[in-house]
């Protein structure tokens, strides 16, 4: 069969000068790079689609709680590297190493099954940092509901998203289905999921579920541009805005996350300190100064 999804004429040595990248830890399953506020979490698996195992999703997952902890990233690219070596053709991820899944989810090393990229998923709707999807081709199965629980998702132009669920055996009724009908309809997701055929980055982007399509060569020089226009914004100000976005679909959580942020500004004010101070200073809190604001 033809390959739709073409190798570009560039590499990621030339991926890797657009930035001052810092190598935060060896190439495993993921690599892991941050330069100037950005973190580049990357598969690199790109000889089976960049499909993951339990050990590529806890590499993932490390690497986005590093970048969570550390003040100096704003923004946090989930992304590839390629193209396969086999056949030059680029990817995502095309979700679960299905070599490697076993009767209750997909086996470790260690011999455990796991779905521990449900977790990865509340992190990456958790973190208060927009989360980027910057893919550079096919996004199928687990590999596509990544790319839809992030904040924003740019995309080359040979880039292919689809589900494949309901055709090996599997389904996410999650995120994967109730997030993807909040940005593409009710309609469109159950297509997408009933009839697991792959959609163009230019029909995603024209169903809303990817926020831009760019050619290959220009997919990461597009990313730092949006990036570095959104750290340039108010931190807490697009920490709100994420988690309420997030606070409906998200229940009980999307409220606790909210709440939280609201804890984290309320300490940051004098109000919130005299209750702190009164305790330790062994004395009555006195918030007869504080106004009942309108
Ligand atoms: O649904 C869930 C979950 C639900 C709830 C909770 C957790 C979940 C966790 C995961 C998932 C899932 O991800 S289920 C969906 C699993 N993924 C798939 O069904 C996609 C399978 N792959 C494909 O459909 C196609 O490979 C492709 C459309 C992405 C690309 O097609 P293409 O260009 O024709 O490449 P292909 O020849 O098929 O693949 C190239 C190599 O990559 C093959 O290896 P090789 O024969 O060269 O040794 C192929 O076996 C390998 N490969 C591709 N995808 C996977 C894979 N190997 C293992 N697992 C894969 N997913």
């Amino acid at each position: 069969m033809e390959k739709v999804n073409m190798p570009s004429d560039i590499g990621n040595e030339d991926l890797m000068r657009l930035a001052a990248w810092k190598e935060v830890k060896p190439p495993g399953d993921v690599t892991f790079h941050k330069a100037g506020g950005i973190a580049r979490i990357a598969f690199n698996r790109p000889e089976i689609r960049n499909a993951f195992r339990p050990q590529t999703i806890d590499e993932m997952t490390a690497a986005l709680l590093d970048a969570w902890h550390d003040s100096n990233i704003g923004v946090v690219w989930i992304t590839a590297n390629g193209p396969s070596p086999k056949d030059g053709v680029w990817s995502f991820c095309a979700g679960g190493d299905q070599k490697v899944r076993g009767q209750a989810g997909y086996v470790g090393d260690d011999g455990v099954a796991r779905l521990n990229v449900l977790q990865l998923q509340r992190y990456i709707r958790n973190i208060p940092k927009p989360v980027v999807a910057v893919v550079p081709g096919y996004a199928i199965g687990g590999g596509h509901v990544l790319h839809v629980c992030c904040d924003l998702t740019i995309a080359s132009e040979n880039a292919r998203f689809g589900q494949t669920g309901p055709i090996v055996g599997s389904f996410d009724a999650g995120f994967g289905s109730s997030f993807l009908a909040a940005q593409v309809g009710q309609k469109k997701a159950r297509e997408i999921w009933f009839l697991c055929r792959q959609y163009s980055a230019a029909e995603a982007e024209a169903m809303g579920m990817i926020n831009r399509v760019v050619p290959l060569a220009r997919l990461e020089r597009e990313a730092l541009e949006w990036s570095r226009e959104m750290l340039k914004k108010s931190p807490l100000a697009l920490r709100f805005i994420k988690a309420g976005l997030n606070a409906e679909l998200d229940g009980q959580t999307g409220v606790q996350v909210l709440a939280g942020d609201a804890t984290m500004l309320f300490y940051m004010t004098e109000e919130g300190s005299e209750g702190k101070n009164a305790f330790l200073e062994k004395r009555e809190p006195d918030f007869s100064r504080f106004p009942r604001r309108a």
